[in-house]
């Protein structure tokens, strides 16, 4: 720690790199982070932090980190002004654009796209400006069968229930590692402090993993499984609670739709008829639902290690199956619908349109749109099958594809094809390498922050806003999507990106206006909007959010309610409290009900049966992933105090299935799939069931062409370029985990 200095600033703002949103107090030394500690004020993280949020100063001091534009020449990137740059925008988009065929172009956005407020507002004036059907996201690589379920079940994709883990007496967790991955569509930081309460208080914690994480290692129960079986043993554990008469959904059940179907449908899923399949006991699978039934304050919590595998979609639903059948859902103590901040109202309808997806279909495998989104793991094939609505350039937004999506080395190469390729990134790595243009955004602490997505997603209803730590030379990333889309509509490189902050605004105007109780009726628009607070455009947006959201001031009729500049006077951040019950209001079913059977799920009910079910039980060796605390997907890896040290991307294997193949802790191996062969060395551990071995994604740097000093030396295969471009089903999600592999000493 270094000795404070009469010119030390001391500032809070809230992380973005993870779900967790903790509050962070950083040391500021002549335009230098010189500390990072836990902000013990912040109302929700209380102090926690991790060591990726102590290496966010580490992160804006990198000297690999872009700050200028980039232009590719025939010997290399050269850096560029950004008049230059979106004039070479405009030069390779405008061609393809003008033959008419709106497809042509595709847009992939990654994951950090959710943890920045104004790419988060800003990308969909990019989508719409573009109209492209070719629309792709990290959310086809993670979580997209939690959206079709809630999309089915209670006609809205985004109502996404979450643990109240603060009042659960018992949490059934699947294919999630809070331990090390601090939680995923559940925001609640510390989730490790919290679920050690919870056990504290004599509730109980059992871990379904086909490792033993360390969160299993804080479990009452681990039981390992199979990778790519949670859905079948999910089902049993449904059927034992309808046929031993169970199911108590209480008050669930006059707002519930198809459980008259259940026993019929649920019938060949006995607990000794998937055991096999899954690894798990029958006696195990009996006890736990009728201990799952009899608690009176249970969640079942299951995430990414579930929804990227096959039967993800099935295993979301039979989750919320669950969740309906025991009474849980809304219900304090069991899974509850976060309440937002920000969000005008949903209450109130308690019915609606209900949620399509397949209104398009992939051109190449036909897969579904869901959300208007096409499956990630299809686009390297739109890229180089050739036809009408092929697609001929890309725009990447904060996305890394080329190792974070499957089979990464032959999208890597389907890029190479492409007329033109734009990369919004901070780094030249390996998917930006492929670009013709690469715009670089402020870092995290050159920009304010603010938790659009991720206070939807959270246990307690908490607003904290952060004020950009240093200021920027260059163009915000809101004003680069705001310049990509007036290109995009043939409005030239040297329009004003003013043109789409007004657009955007109005919409909200227009939205608010049409609201049946709106705020803005009687108010003059033209003051209201003269009054909205902000340095740049994208705060005045969140602020008319703000305003007009839930806790919102609501345009003067609220004395003490919420506005940008009761944030900015609170840095330690503003709680409005936990969970509260929701329903029915929040349903936007047709029938407003929560629609529990449909043709998606009774589709997925006879497919398990005949692929997975019926077949006799697997023997191949499957492989996993793995997340590890210092990581963050494939892109911190350029940070010493995070990238170095320790031997991450080694693959973890079982001491039986070593032996069976002769090999030893250490030994270098070679594990092959039907997508390709890499090369890492081997770790043995009993941690992890026999017949399953593990490696951990976003390795694989050190490709030529990158601007990764670091991270180019360090050790490491890519996951993704074993996995192979397979959907698990609906949602159209990548299967991630359970990939049959073959490992031989190298
Ligand atoms: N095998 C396997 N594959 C996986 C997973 C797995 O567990 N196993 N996990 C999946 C999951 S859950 C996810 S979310 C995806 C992630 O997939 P992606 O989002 O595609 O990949 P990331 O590695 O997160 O890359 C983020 C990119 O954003 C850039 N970046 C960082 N901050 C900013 C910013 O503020 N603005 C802009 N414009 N760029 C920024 C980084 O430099 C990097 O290039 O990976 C998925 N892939
Ligand atoms: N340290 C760190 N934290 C992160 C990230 C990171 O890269 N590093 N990424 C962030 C992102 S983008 C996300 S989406 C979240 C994800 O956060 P989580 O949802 O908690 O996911 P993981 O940590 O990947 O844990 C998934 C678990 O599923 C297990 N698993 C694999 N296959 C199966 C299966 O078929 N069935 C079952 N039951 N389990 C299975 C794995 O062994 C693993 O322990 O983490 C976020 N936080
Ligand atoms: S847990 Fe997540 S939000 Fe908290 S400091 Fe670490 S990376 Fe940041
Ligand atoms: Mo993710």
């Amino acid at each position: 720690m270094p000795d404070s200095n009469a010119s030390d600033r001391v500032v809070y703002r809230t992380c973005p790199l993870c779900e967790a949103t903790c509050g962070l107090e950083l040391t500021v030394r002549d335009e230098r982070v010189v500390r990072v500690r836990g902000d013990r004020d912040d109302v929700f993280s209380a102090g926690y932090l991790c060591p990726k949020g102590v290496a966010l100063g580490e992160l804006h001091d990198d000297a690999d980190r872009l700050r200028q534009p980039l232009i590719k020449t025939a010997t290399g990137f050269r850096e560029a002004s950004w008049d230059e740059a979106f004039a070479a925008v405009e030069a390779g988009l405008m061609p393809i654009l003008a033959r008419g065929e709106r497809n042509a172009v595709a847009i992939y956005a990654g994951n950090p796209v959710s943890h920045n407020f104004g790419a988060n507002l800003y990308l969909r004036a990019l989508i719409r400006a573009l109209a492209t059907q070719n629309f792709y996201s990290a959310s086809t690589v993670d979580q997209m069968p939690k959206h079709v379920v809630s999309g089915l079940l209670f006609g809205d994709p985004q109502a996404l229930p979450v643990p109240d883990v603060e009042h659960c007496e018992f949490l059934l967790m699947l294919g999630a590692n809070p331990w090390e991955s601090n939680g995923s569509l559940w925001t609640a930081p510390n989730l490790p402090g919290r679920l050690k309460a919870l056990r504290k208080r004599g509730g109980k914690l059992v871990v379904v993993d086909p490792r033993r994480t360390r969160t299993a290692a804080h479990a009452d129960e681990h039981h390992a499984i199979r990778p790519g079986t949670d859905a079948l043993w999910l089902l049993a554990l449904a059927r034992v609670i309808v046929f031993e008469r169970l199911a108590k959904p209480d008050r669930l059940a006059k707002i519930t739709s198809g459980l008259e179907p259940l026993r019929e449908l649920l019938a060949p899923f006995t607990p000794q008829e998937v055991a096999a399949r899954c690894g798990i006991a029958a006696e195990h699978t009996l006890r736990l639902a009728r201990e799952l039934a009899a608690s009176p304050a249970a969640a079942v919590y299951a995430r990414f290690g579930t929804h990227a595998a096959r039967f993800g979609t099935l295993a979301a639903w039979a989750t919320e199956l669950l969740n309906v059948l025991t009474g849980n859902l809304d219900r304090r103590g069991g899974v509850m619908f976060p309440r937002g901040v920000h969000e005008r109202s949903r209450e109130g309808t308690g019915g609606g349109k209900g949620f399509r997806l397949g209104r398009w279909r992939s051109r190449v495998h036909g897969h579904a749109e869901v959300m208007s989104e096409l499956p990630v793991a299809t686009l390297a094939d739109e890229i180089t099958t050739p036809g009408r609505g092929q697609v001929r350039a890309l725009l990447t937004i904060a996305g890394n594809p080329v190792l974070s999506t499957p089979d990464g080395s032959h999208l890597a190469a389907a890029l190479e094809q492409l007329e033109f390729m734009v990369s919004v990134d901070i780094y030249l790595n390996e998917t930006s390498r492929h670009a013709d243009v690469i715009l670089p955004p402020p870092s995290a602490l050159e920009r304010s922050h603010y938790d659009l997505f991720f206070t939807r997603l959270s246990i307690r209803a908490v607003a904290n806003y952060s004020p950009a730590v240093f200021t920027h030379e260059g163009l915000s990333e809101s004003a680069i999507l705001a310049r990509l889309a007036l290109i995009a509509r043939g409005e030239g490189a040297q329009a004003d990106a003013a043109i789409i902050d007004g657009e955007l605004l109005d919409e909200l105007v227009q939205r608010e206006l049409a609201h049946p109780q709106s705020l803005l009726s009687e108010r003059d628009i033209e003051q209201v909007l003269a009054s909205l607070d902000g340095d740049e455009p994208c705060e005045r947006i969140l602020d008319f959010l703000l305003r007009s959201g839930p806790q919102g001031e609501g345009f003067g009729r609220r004395v003490d309610g919420l506005s940008l500049a009761r944030l900015r006077a609170h840095p330690h951040g503003l709680d409005f409290g936990g969970l509260e019950a929701q329903l029915p209001g929040l349903l936007k079913t047709p029938s407003g009900r929560i629609e529990l059977v449909s043709e998606v799920v009774s589709a997925e009910l006879t497919r398990i049966r005949a692929q997975l079910l019926e077949q006799p039980p697997g023997d191949a060796l499957l492989l996993i992933g793995r997340r590890e605390f210092q990581s963050n997907n494939s892109w911190l890896h350029n940070l010493p105090s995070l990238a170095t040290g320790h031997a991450s991307c080694v693959l973890h294997m079982h001491p039986d299935d070593a032996q069976r193949r002769g090999l030893a802790d250490g030994d270098a191996v070679r594990i092959r799939s039907s997508a390709a062969e890499v090369l890492v060395p081997l770790a043995l551990t009993s941690d992890i069931m026999s017949g399953v071995v593990s490696l951990p994604h976003g390795y694989g740097h050190g490709l030529a062409g990158t601007r990764l000093k670091v991270a180019n030396g360090v050790n490491g295969a890519s996951a993704n370029d074993l996995t192979e471009c397979v959907v698990e089903g609906p949602s159209g999600n990548a299967v991630l985990n359970g990939v049959m592999v073959d490992v031989a000493a190298a």
